[in-house]
């Protein structure tokens, strides 16, 4: 019985981690909404005004092409507008400081 509650409560971390990811994709403020601040966000860092950090610089390549440009500040305009799009996000670049601990 205990290997099956800690096999869920391993499940549940798994399950919150892959939300947390995905809830990044696209919110480039870090505020947990993706709205029109965040497709500002892009056409600022294309048009030069601010270029995006280097490390979310990731959540803003919203269609996974491996670069962000019109197309991604588009699409999180449109998940902005409650479209019904999807936003998919490349992983993140392997930091430097290794993994969580128990994670794989
Ligand atoms: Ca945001
Ligand atoms: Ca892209």
């Amino acid at each position: 019985m205990k290997v099956v509650v800690k096999a869920l409560g391993i499940l549940s971390l798994a399950i919150i981690s892959q939300n947390a990811l995905a809830a990044g994709c696209g919110d480039l403020n870090d505020d947990g909404l993706i709205n029109s601040q965040d497709s500002l966000k892009v056409r600022r860092h294309l048009e030069g005004v601010e270029k995006l950090k280097s490390e979310v610089a990731h959540l803003a390549d919203v269609n996974s092409d491996g670069k962000v440009d019109k197309s991604d500040e588009s699409l999180i305009f449109d998940k902005a507008l409650k479209k019904p799009v999807t936003l998919k996000c490349p992983p993140p670049p392997p930091s430097r400081g290794g993994r969580l601990p128990g994670f794989l």
